[in-house]
Formats: structure tokens, C-alpha cells, sequence
């Protein structure tokens, strides 16, 4: 029987992101360690697939990736919380974290105040900084590092279960539950170990401007998302079809935003423009940015694909032929996402006449 190597880390269990500051209100976090819990039951009770933990150090590849102040900001920040964070300023039985409250302006001017650094290296109050965040997000990169070395020793298609997720992540800014950008990281790692072009294919329902940023003015990595119309959902200020790259990455940004509703039939149309694509850029490896929240049930995305779906989506991907390495994005029905994981997975195994 074919198998597909899975990476993964127990560190994940650690991050325990527990609200969203959302409209000024204390919501619960989508992002919750449930979600890797459910997967890894889904995945236990599949006979195709090897677990595996990770022992590399990813950090060379996320500081090729990351900005050394926002590293710098997000370790120091992470070592400190119990310290900052006031024993009688949070609720009994919270989990101790800190929050931006003051964004930058666009004037440029930078200032060395903690707490305008909140505000400058975190785009978002989605995504808390809590004792211990930069290990997990390095646990997190070293899982994605670790299923790039599978895949460029040989496997045809591994499955990186990446947590926290990270497509949101920027060069120099958190967001969107993201840390460290799992996928720019696992990129950086091909192209240094031989890679000329890597292709990412991000089908989380939210935009994945992290990678997008990150890439934007290159073409040896070739990003292409679908994603729900940004004027309607996360992350807003990036995702419009008319985002293509600069300079030498003209042309190798593509976005796709579709509209809310949107079911397998037209997702696929437009997954087969998408796979398209990606075959005439010749990539050697493909990295995917896989997200489960355009499933029907998903609490806070707006496509209705079925769990069904995700193996004609796997199928599609494997038939391109080229090595795959799956990374874990979003993906919030946490009771049915080890389900839409391993249908997804499935599609890659070799097909029975
Ligand atoms: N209370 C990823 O899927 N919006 N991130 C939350 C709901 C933020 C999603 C609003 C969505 C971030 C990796
Ligand atoms: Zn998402």
C-alpha cells in the first residue's frame, strides 16, 4: 500500500490561543488545538499514512524569510508575557497574552515605544503573543522544513500538519493567527537545496498575503491563491486579482477571489486554471497552503465545498505529477476537519482501476 508521510510535532499542543478581540469584544478563538486533535484522530484511524516527528532546526530558512527586528520582537515579546502580562489584569483561568491596540501610521516614522512595536510587527488583535509563542511557531516551521526534506528525498506527496498555521504571516508582521510563514519557510528551504522553481497553491478560504508579501518581487516562487473576494472576507487589504507581482515577480503573483457560496463545481473551474498554470511554469516541487475553511460548515468561512470534494481536489493536484508537500492552514469545523484532511489526502494515493 502507497503511503503518504506525515510530519508532526506534539509541541502544536501547546499554543492555546484563547480569544479574538473582534468589533471590541472578547470572542472565542477559532484557531484551538482541538482542530490538531481531530486530525490526528482522523489520521490514526487511516492505514496510508506514516507519522513522523521533526528534528531540524528551521531557523535558517525562517530568517531568510522573516525580518531580524520582527524575530527579535516576537522572541522577546514571547519570553516576557508572564512577566508583562499582570496577574491581576487578566480573567481566572486565562492563559496570559498580549495584544496589539496601536497601529503605525502611514508617515513612516518607527518608534522603539513596546507598545507601538504591538501595533508595528502585528497587524491584527486575532493573533495574541503568549508565553512560548516563537517556540511553537519554530516547532511549527520545523514541521514544515522537515516535510520539504521528505518530499525532496523522494516521496511523492507528504503532508506537513502545520500549527500554528501560517499564510498570514508577513516578512515582518503576525497576523491572522500566523507566526512564522510555514509555507515561504518550506520554500526557501527547496531553493536553497537545489530547487531553481518552487509553485505555492494556497486554497485556504482567506488570502494568503503573508506569502503573497513575501514573494512578490521574485519569480522563483510562483504564488497562486484562491480565496473568498477580499472586499467580503480576511485579510481585506490584500487578495484583488489585479495583485500580479513587480519587478521580476510580474506576472508570477495570482489571485483568484470568488465570490460568497461558492460550491465544488465552480471551485474546481477554478482549481483547473489554477493547476493549469501551474504546469507551464515547470515548478519542481508544489507547496499547498492547505486550508479546510472552504469546507460547507466551516463557522467562519463562506464556500460550501463538501468533505466529498477534497479528494477530487487531492486527485487533481496529484495528477500534475509534480512532488507535493501539503501544509495545514485554516480550517475551523474542527469536528469534521480530520475528516476533510484525510478525503483530501486520499486523492493523492494511486488509483485502483
Ligand atoms: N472572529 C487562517 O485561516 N478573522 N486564518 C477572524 C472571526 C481572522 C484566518 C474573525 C481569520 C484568520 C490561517
Ligand atoms: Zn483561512
Amino acid at each position: 500500500m502507497a503511503e503518504i508521510p506525515v510530519v508532526y510535532t506534539p509541541e502544536s499542543l501547546k499554543h492555546n490561543p484563547q480569544f479574538e478581540i473582534f468589533n471590541g469584544q472578547r470572542t472565542p478563538h477559532a484557531e484551538v488545538v482541538a482542530r490538531v486533535e481531530n486530525i490526528l484522530e482522523a489520521l490514526g484511524a487511516c492505514d496510508f499514512v506514516t507519522m513522523e516527528t521533526p528534528t531540524i532546526d528551521p531557523m535558517p530558512w525562517v530568517e531568510r524569510v522573516h525580518d531580524a527586528g520582527y524575530l527579535d520582537y516576537l522572541k522577546r515579546t514571547s519570553d516576557a508575557v508572564d512577566a508583562t502580562v499582570k496577574d491581576e489584569d487578566i480573567q481566572a483561568g486565562d492563559v496570559k497574552a498580549i495584544y496589539p491596540s496601536v497601529f503605525p501610521l502611514a508617515n513612516g516614522r518607527r518608534t522603539s515605544n513596546p507598545v507601538a512595536q504591538r501595533g508595528t510587527y502585528v497587524f491584527d488583535t486575532y493573533t495574541p503573543i503568549m508565553q512560548g509563542t516563537y517556540e511553537v511557531a519554530k516547532a511549527s516551521a520545523s514541521v514544515a522544513v522537515a516535510g520539504a526534506e521528505k518530499v525532496m528525498q523522494g516521496a511523492p506527496h507528504v503532508y506537513a500538519l502545520t500549527r500554528p498555521p501560517g499564510h498570514h504571516a508577513e516578512t515582518a508582521r503576525a497576523g491572522g493567527y500566523c507566526y512564522f510563514n510555514n509555507a515561504a519557510v518550506a520554500a526557501e528551504y527547496m531553493l536553497d537545496h537545489g530547487a531553481k522553481r518552487v509553485a505555492i497553491f494556497d486554497f485556504d478560504i482567506h488570502h494568503g498575503n503573508g506569502t503573497q508579501d513575501i514573494f512578490y518581487d521574485r519569480d522563483d516562487v510562483y504564488f497562486v491563491s484562491t480565496h473568498a473576494d477580499p472586499e467580503r472576507l480576511f485579510p481585506f487589504f490584500r487578495g484583488g486579482a489585479d495583485e500580479i507581482g513587480v519587478g521580476d515577480g510580474r506576472n508570477y503573483n495570482f489571485n483568484i477571489p470568488l465570490p460568497e457560496g461558492t460550491g465544488n463545481d465552480e471551485f474546481h473551474g477554478s482549481v483547473e486554471t489554477v493547476l493549469a498554470r501551474i504546469k507551464e511554469y515547470k515548478p519542481d516541487y508544489l507547496i499547498l497552503s492547505a486550508g479546510f475553511d472552504t469546507h460547507e460548515q466551516d463557522p467562519i468561512g463562506v464556500f460550501k465545498l463538501t468533505t466529498d470534494y477534497y479528494q477530487q481536489l487531492g486527485r487533481s493536484i496529484a495528477e500534475l505529477g509534480i512532488p507535493t508537500l501539503s501544509l495545514q492552514e485554516g480550517g475551523y469545523a474542527t469536528e469534521v476537519l480530520g475528516a476533510n484532511v484525510v478525503s483530501y489526502l486520499s486523492g493523492f494515493l494511486p488509483q485502483n482501476p
